[in-house]
């Protein structure tokens, strides 16, 4: 099996826990994986009054303006306090919709010290039309605190529509302009943010979508760095700095007061700061999750593999992955998918041998294909002695239920049979009570598939902290 994180970080590693027992190394880094997984981080929506920062946050997120939940928007100035959005799919940040810069209630003067942008960890400057004073002044206020920001000129459907009506237009031309007018200027400073040319009403056009793949991209790695920077400055910077960051945290909700005295305890005991964390980091951000899928031959499993790609089965060559070619798919990034059929092989093996076989995943799917065999039961045995987690997935569902048509059942009767018949032999075998997923893997909107998709995320996501740290701490040990 290829490995599962890059050499230069292993090697990074490897210094960083150079001094530890292996023993200590899954508790110190689930407990550092925990807080860092509690960690918000905050982007402040900035600019003028009525520049379009609600507007912009609202198609941003995918909201109506009519939507419950959605941030008001309007042409006379609307937004009066900040007011938070949490991403609907990045959990961990938060976007703040400010009030407009340059009314009589936030002066252009005052503005910056009454939002008070040292809270916020980076910024969208939103313009419109053109670049004004205000801009600048946000923008060098910005650069000074050394915080990333992108610069977003919006209204951009606006500005095409007027342009439009002098005769002689290229969309293409217009744009280019708008982009080096929001360039020049940013240059003048000496400053190089990403610039995006927008419209929060027509977000199918410019560059909606690439502002928000941009930040998608950029946002865990940003993440990451302004949580090692904070443990710099509560464990480096002097008291001062560490008194400062620690009320940042709390005043912001930044982390919880358990968050905060499990970090310090765990900073006193191992003395991991903010270089070591970042390592730790930057490794975790890359490691690769193996998720086996274990079938007998012809029960399905190279057609699940697919299903959960997104390829089509009914396409030539669409199946790739085997039990030495690993699929992957960017709906499950850093998850290496095993199509580990024929385990029927692997069946006459004793226990200690199987778990040999399957120890190197982290995860597994087991396919039910013949319950009077019961293969299933003993796979689930095998994984749960090596202590780990599955699902378990009846494939084929539709043609079970065919065969069983004569019944003369409703489809649901018939699945809840199969449910408690499973449910009892698990209490049978002692193993612990899980859900079955019944598929049919060339109609992933029939039956379970989708539950089956939402149970893997999940799990898959829960699981990725303490394969990692028990990996790291293996690999360490045998370079010792
Ligand atoms: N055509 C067009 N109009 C827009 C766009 N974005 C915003 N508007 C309009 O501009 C006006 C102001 O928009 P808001 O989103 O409320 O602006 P804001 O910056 O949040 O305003 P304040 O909170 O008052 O500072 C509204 O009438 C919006 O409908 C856009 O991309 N295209
Ligand atoms: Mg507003």
């Amino acid at each position: 099996m290829p490995e599962k994180i890059q050499e230069d970080h292993f090697n990074k590693i490897k210094d960083v826990f150079a001094s530890e027992s292996p023993e200590e190394i899954p508790h110190q880094l689930i407990s550092l994986l925990e807080v860092f997984d509690h960690f918000k981080i905050d982007i402040a929506v900035t600019g003028e009054s009525g520049a379009g920062k609600s507007s912009l946050i609202n198609a941003f997120l995918g909201l109506n303006p009519d939507d419950r939940g959605a941030a008001s928007t309007g042409s006379v100035e609307t937004t009066k306090q900040a007011t938070m959005y949490q991403h609907p799919d990045l959990p961990h940040v938060r976007l703040w919709d400010l009030p407009g810069m340059g009314t009589p209630t936030f002066t252009s003067k005052s503005y910056v010290k009454t939002m008070n942008f040292d809270l916020y960890d980076m910024f969208m400057v939103v313009i419109s039309e053109r670049v004004r004073e205000n801009n600048m002044i946000l923008i060098e206020e910005i650069g000074q605190r050394k915080k990333p920001f992108y610069f977003i000129r919006t209204k951009v459907d606006n500005d095409m529509r007027s342009q439009k009506r002098k005769g002689k237009f290229s969309e293409k031309h217009a744009l280019d302009q708008m982009r080096q007018d929001c360039e020049k200027n940013l240059t003048e400073k000496k400053l190089d943010p990403h610039v995006f040319l927008v419209s929060a009403h027509e977000t199918q056009n410019y560059e909606m979508q690439k502002l928000k793949d941009t930040f998608k991209d950029e946002v865990s790695q940003l993440r990451a760095e302004v949580f090692a920077s904070f443990l710099d400055k509560m464990f480096h910077g002097g008291w001062i700095k560490a008194r400062y960051a620690t009320n940042h945290i709390q005043q912001t909700d930044k982390l919880q007061a358990d968050d905060i005295t499990a970090m310090q305890n765990m900073y006193k005991r191992t003395g991991f700061g903010a270089a070591k964390v970042s390592v730790v980091l930057e490794a975790l951000s890359h490691f690769q999750l193996d998720v086996a899928v274990l079938g007998e031959t012809g029960s399905g499993a190279s057609t699940l593999v697919n299903a959960l790609m997104g390829l089509d089965n009914e396409v030539c060559g669409a199946s790739t992955a085997s039990i030495s070619n690993p699929a992957i798919s960017p709906g499950y990034p850093d998850v290496r998918f095993w199509d580990v059929s024929g385990i029927e092989a692997v069946m006459d093996y004793s226990m200690y041998e199987m778990k040999q076989v399957l120890k190197s995943y982290d995860f597994y799917i087991i396919i039910v294909s013949d319950w009077q065999k019961a293969r299933h039961i003993k796979l689930a045995k095998a994984v749960e002695e090596l202590r780990k987690h599955y699902l378990l997935v009846q494939t084929k569902v539709d043609c079970h239920l065919q065969t069983q048509k004569d019944l003369y059942c409703d489809e649901a009767e018939i699945l809840d049979g199969l449910r408690a018949q499973y449910t009892q032999e698990f209490q049978t075998a002692k193993l612990s009570e899980q859900q079955i997923f019944a598929i049919n893997s060339l109609d992933r909107s029939a039956f379970d598939f989708v539950g089956l998709e939402i149970a893997l995320s999940s799990d898959l996501n829960t699981v990725r902290t303490s394969a990692f740290a028990y990996y790291i701490a293996r690999i360490v040990k045998q370079h010792k």
